[in-house]
């Protein structure tokens, strides 16, 4: 964003770069209402019958200068006039003059791009998430400017839309950047469920009708990963050598990014995490589980598994106490544990899956 320059380009107004004060946010208003007549293409001062528009009421729409939507938005007037060169973000209208005017909607998609750009989100990548909603999609974007009642992600809405536009523009450094800003601004758990997985949800939906290609879901997932990966890092000397939990994605499951997120929330509670991956073939679970500790275990499946999966014949085999957590649209409804030993939960989210497992691993008490 361009640095704050009240004495950039006058052009517009002479008012409008006298400063700063309240009396001149009205004054800005008025003037225009005012200049709204010399307003060219305004909506509807034009009667369609074509008769003389002066015998008619005109709808006249409060329009706001530079000067005034930078004093409102506390935006440099600069910054303004770049962004509508650039990008696009400005005013639907002009004096006849050739003065910028804006109108509420135009406001609110200028105050969209300040908020993405002021949370690291690169401004072509802002400019195309603004330019991309209408009204109705502005006044949400921008609704959730505070934690939602719920513990949900301040801006959760334009965040989403940034990771999913910035993932079909292949923009690596814009998603890397978004995925830091998000996972430090609140706790993983709410970025994780308020902003990362509906991203992840939308991004399989625009890969589903083909308007985002596979490279681009290759890249948001390795990027995440990435990015999860830094948190879990950043904890290891709280985790020490311990291994409690083993995570694993079920045989043939290539999706596994959220036993990346398991294992960063749990890497926050000081739990250490033994990460199998993808594809982890029912055989070698139980073989790892039946010989060796940790007994907890997390299990994680997109893919709807087969009505005879391999693993719940393997688990009747099981005769060591064992906690197995699993998660994920794959498994079906109805599963009851095959030993006695095995103790199985089913968590339907993050929060759920780590409180099942923490609960596992750390003594009662
Ligand atoms: C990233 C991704 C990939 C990446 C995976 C990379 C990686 N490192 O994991 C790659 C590109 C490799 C990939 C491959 C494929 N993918 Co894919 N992929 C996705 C995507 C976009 C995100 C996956 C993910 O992490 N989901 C986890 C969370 C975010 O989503 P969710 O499970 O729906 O969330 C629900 C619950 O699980 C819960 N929840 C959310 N988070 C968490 C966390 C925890 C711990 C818990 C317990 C619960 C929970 O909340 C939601 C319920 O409201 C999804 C979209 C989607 N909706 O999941 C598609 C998706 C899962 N993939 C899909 C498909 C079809 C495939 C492929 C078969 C494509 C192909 N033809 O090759 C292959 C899979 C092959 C295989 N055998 O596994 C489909 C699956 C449809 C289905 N049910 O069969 C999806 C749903 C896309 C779509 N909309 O069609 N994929």
């Amino acid at each position: 964003m361009d640095t704050k320059d009240r004495s950039g380009d006058r052009t517009d107004t002479t008012r409008e770069a006298l400063g700063a004060t309240e009396a001149s946010t009205a004054a800005h208003q008025e003037e225009g209402v005012r200049t709204t007549e010399g307003v060219r293409a305004t909506r509807a001062e034009t009667t369609a019958d074509g008769q003389n528009p002066e015998l008619h009421v005109p709808r006249v729409a409060l329009t706001w200068s530079v000067g005034g939507v930078a004093e409102r938005l506390d935006l440099a007037p600069s910054t303004l006039r770049t962004w509508d060169r650039r990008y696009g973000i400005g005013p639907s209208q002009r004096t006849e003059g050739g003065h910028r005017r804006y109108d509420e909607v135009d406001i609110q998609r200028v105050r969209l791009m300040a908020q993405l750009t002021g949370r690291g989100v690169p401004a072509g990548t802002a400019a195309r998430v603004a330019t991309s909603v209408d009204a109705a999609g502005l006044a949400s974007a921008l609704a959730p400017n505070t934690p939602t009642a719920a513990g949900g992600h301040p801006g959760a809405h334009s965040a989403v839309e940034a990771i999913v536009s910035s993932a079909a523009a292949l923009d690596a450094d814009g998603l890397a950047r978004i995925y830091q800003r998000v996972t430090r601004e609140s706790d993983l758990v709410s970025a994780w469920t308020s902003v990362l997985a509906p991203a992840l949800r939308k991004i399989g939906e625009r890969w589903s009708d083909g308007s985002l290609g596979v490279d681009s879901e290759h890249l948001a997932s390795e990027l995440l990963v990435t990015e999860l990966r830094s948190l879990t890092r950043a904890n290891r000397a709280r985790i020490g050598g311990r291994r409690e939990v083993v995570l694993a994605s079920a045989d043939e499951e290539q999706h596994y990014l959220p036993l990346v997120a398991v294992e960063a929330e749990l890497s926050l509670q000081g739990i250490g995490c033994l990460f199998l991956g993808p594809r982890v073939p029912a055989e070698a679970l139980i073989d790892l589980v039946g010989r060796s500790t940790p007994p907890v275990v997390f299990l994680w499946a997109s893919i709807t598994r087969p009505a005879t999966d391999p693993l719940w014949t393997a688990l009747s085999s099981i005769e060591r106490p064992l906690t197995l957590v699993i998660g994920g649209p794959g498994w079906p409804e109805d599963l009851t544990p095959t030993s006695p030993t095995v103790t199985l939960r089913r968590a339907a989210t993050l929060d759920q899956a780590c409180e099942a497992l923490s609960t596992a691993v750390l003594p009662a008490g």
